[in-house]
């Protein structure tokens, strides 16, 4: 098994963002993104886990990963953003992780996910109260709306969400991602406009096939 993750989780925690980004272009010429991001820097960042779990690294150093994992995936949006065609009618989609979650990276990719498949994304980042949330919605009006969660204990927020967000009266698709839907499956909270999605991999599969309704309501 290639061990890219682990030599990627050791250019973080030394700080050496630029050769971190030069090692993931090196790894792009093989590879397409979504496999950087799922099968690279995911598992990079379960092994910062594991190293800090161990007393191996400090909470500064997992910092100093998540900062220089977050500039690698901004770095990717943007070359990204050039290359993307807007002329042709996009669905929409909204991004934000619950209120209090800090955890906001597999967000982050999701939003490039999105962005890669030529949809308009509104990506709020992290720790967004509902309050909040719901004016950009009105607003946004996004056709889907993915929400992030990685604590167990936010169970009953993200419920209370999902509750609140089904009665909008467009009726958006609500995708529920994060490692809470990774580790427990959540599959008690799935509808016909409530779809859990484990990873990535499972996003784009979505993208491919359970979106045509969205394509065909937006052109
Ligand atoms: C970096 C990190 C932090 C950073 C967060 C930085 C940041 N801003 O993101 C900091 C230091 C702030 C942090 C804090 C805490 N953390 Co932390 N953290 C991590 C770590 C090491 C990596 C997280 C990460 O970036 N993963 C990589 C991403 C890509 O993976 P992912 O989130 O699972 O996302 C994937 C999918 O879920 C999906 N996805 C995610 N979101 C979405 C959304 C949509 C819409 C879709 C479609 C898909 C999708 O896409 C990704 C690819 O498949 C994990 C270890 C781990 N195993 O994840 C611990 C971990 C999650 N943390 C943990 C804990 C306990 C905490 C704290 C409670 C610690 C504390 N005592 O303070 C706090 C809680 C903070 C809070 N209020 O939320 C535990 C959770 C254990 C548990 N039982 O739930 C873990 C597992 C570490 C451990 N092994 O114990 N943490």
């Amino acid at each position: 098994m290639s061990n890219h993750h682990e030599t990627l989780a050791q250019l973080f925690l030394d700080g050496e963002e630029e050769k971190a980004f030069e090692y993931v272009e090196t790894l792009l010429i093989d590879h397409p993104q979504l496999y950087l991001f799922e099968d690279i820097l995911t598992p990079a960042m379960y092994y910062i886990g594991e190293l800090w779990e161990k007393n191996k690294i400090t909470v500064a150093d997992e910092h100093l990963a998540t900062g220089i994992c977050d500039f690698i995936i901004s770095k990717l949006d943007t070359n990204l953003s050039e290359g993307v065609n807007s002329s042709k009618k996009q669905p929409k989609v909204m991004l934000f992780g619950v209120e209090e979650e800090q955890h906001y990276i597999g967000l982050k990719m999701a939003a490039n996910t999105f962005r890669a498949e030529g949809w308009k994304v509104r990506y709020l980042g992290p720790n967004l109260r509902l309050e909040h949330s719901l004016s950009q919605l009105h607003k946004f009006k996004p056709d889907v709306i993915g929400i992030s969660a990685a604590l167990s204990y936010r169970l009953s927020t993200l419920k209370n969400i999902i509750h609140e967000l089904a009665h909008l009266d467009w009726r958006p698709t609500l995708l529920i991602g994060g490692r809470m839907a990774k580790s427990y499956g959540l599959s008690d909270l799935e509808s016909n406009q409530v779809i859990v999605i484990r990873d990535l991999k499972h996003l784009e599969e979505w993208l491919q096939e359970g979106v045509e309704s969205i394509y065909n309501e937006t052109s």
